[in-house]
C-alpha cells in the first residue's frame, strides 16, 4: 500500500493513496527512534518533499516499530553544545523540524506507538493531531537528562494542557499513559495498537474529503494565535494567495504588463 518516494538512512519516506497521503517514519528503533543530526537533517529533506509535493494532502509523522514514535535527542551523540554529527558540529536542528511542522501548510498527523518522550513528546505536540494507540507513552525528561525545550515544548505545551499541568508534565518528569493524556486533551484519540494506522488513515482521508484552501487557512489562523508576528506572516500570505487567484488582484498585474492604467472600478466594496 505505501510507496517509497526517496530513500533515506534514518527515516522513511512514502505516501499512499495515490500520493494524497505522506508518511515519515522515525526509523531508528534500536534508540527508540532517537533523533541524531543526520535524522534531523532528514526529516527536514521529507518535510520539504511533502510541503512542495501538490498531490499531498496530509502528513503523517510517526516511529518504526510499536515500542516508541520518538525517545527525543540521541543522548549517545550529545556534545558539548548539541548533538553532533558526522561533521563534528553540535546542533539543536530538531528545532527547524518543530518550525516546519507548525509552518507547513497541510494537516501532519502524530502517529504514535510507545514512547513520545522528551524531544519526542515536542514533535507530537507540535503536530496538528495526535492518534495515539493503547501502548502510547507520554512525558518529559529534560530535566533528569540536563536538558530542557523552553520553546514550544513549554508555552505551546501549556496551550494545550494549561499552566499547571504543564509545570507538572516538566518539573515532575512522570510518564503518562494514553488515557490520561486524552483526559488532559495531549491526544486525539486513543485506538488498540492493531488499528493504529487504520484508524490515522481514516482521519488523514475524512481531511482530505475537505476543502484544502480551508485547512490551510484554519492551521495558520489556529498558529497565529499563538505565533506572534511569524503566525501573522503565514496568516497574511494565505490572504495574498487567495487575493491573488482574484480577478481584481489579476487586473493590477495585467495593467501593469499592459502597460495601461489598472481599472477597479468593476470591483464591488463590499460591506
Ligand atoms: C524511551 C524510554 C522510556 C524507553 O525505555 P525502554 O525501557 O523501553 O528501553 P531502553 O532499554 O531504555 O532503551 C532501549 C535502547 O534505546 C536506547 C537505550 O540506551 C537502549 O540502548 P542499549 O542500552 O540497549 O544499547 N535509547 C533510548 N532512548 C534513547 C535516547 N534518547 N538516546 C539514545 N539512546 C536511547 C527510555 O529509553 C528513555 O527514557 N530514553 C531517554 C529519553 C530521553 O531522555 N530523551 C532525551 C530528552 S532531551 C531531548 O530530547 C531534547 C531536548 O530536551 C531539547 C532539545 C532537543 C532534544
Amino acid at each position: 500500500m505505501w510507496t517509497s518516494k526517496k530513500d533515506f538512512e534514518d527515516i522513511r519516506y512514502e505516501t499512499c493513496d495515490d500520493g494524497a497521503i505522506a508518511k515519515i517514519t522515525i526509523n531508528r528503533p534500536e534508540v527508540r527512534n532517537a533523533f541524531r543530526p543526520k535524522t534531523v537533517k532528514e526529516l527536514l529533506v521529507a518535510l520539504d518533499l511533502a510541503h512542495e509535493d501538490p498531490q499531498v494532502g496530509v502528513i503523517i509523522l510517526t516511529g518504526e516499530g510499536d515500542k516508541a514514535f520518538c525517545s527525543g535527542g540521541d543522548q549517545k551523540v550529545r556534545g558539548h553544545a548539541g548533538y553532533v554529527g558526522e561533521d563534528g558540529i553540535p546542533r539543536l536542528n530538531i528545532l527547524d523540524v518543530q518550525k516546519k511542522l507548525r509552518g507547513i501548510p497541510k494537516p501532519v498527523v502524530a502517529m504514535v506507538a510507545g514512547y513520545a518522550i522528551g524531544g519526542g513528546h515536542v514533535l507530537h505536540i507540535v503536530c496538528d493531531l495526535t492518534i495515539a494507540a493503547e501502548n502510547a507513552r507520554f512525558g518529559q525528561t529534560g530535566p533528569k537528562v540536563g536538558s530542557f525545550d523552553g520553546g514550544l515544548g513549554a508555552s505551546y505545551l501549556a496551550r494545550i494542557v494549561g499552566q499547571k499541568k504543564a509545570r507538572e508534565i516538566w518539573y515532575l518528569c512522570r510518564q503518562y499513559d494514553a488515557q490520561q493524556a486524552l483526559e488532559m486533551g495531549l491526544v486525539n484519540t486513543v485506538v488498540p495498537n492493531d488499528q493504529l494506522e487504520t484508524e490515522t488513515l481514516q482521519w488523514c482521508r475524512e481531511m482530505l474529503a475537505h476543502s484544502p484552501l480551508a485547512l490551510r487557512c484554519l492551521k495558520a489562523s489556529l498558529n497565529a494565535d499563538c505565533d506572534g508576528q511569524m503566525g501573522l506572516l503565514d496568516l497574511a500570505g494565505n490572504a495574498t494567495l487567495l487575493y491573488y487567484m482574484s480577478e481584481e488582484a489579476k487586473e493590477g498585474k495585467n495593467a501593469f504588463v499592459e502597460k495601461r492604467q489598472p481599472d477597479f472600478s468593476k470591483f464591488p466594496r463590499v460591506p
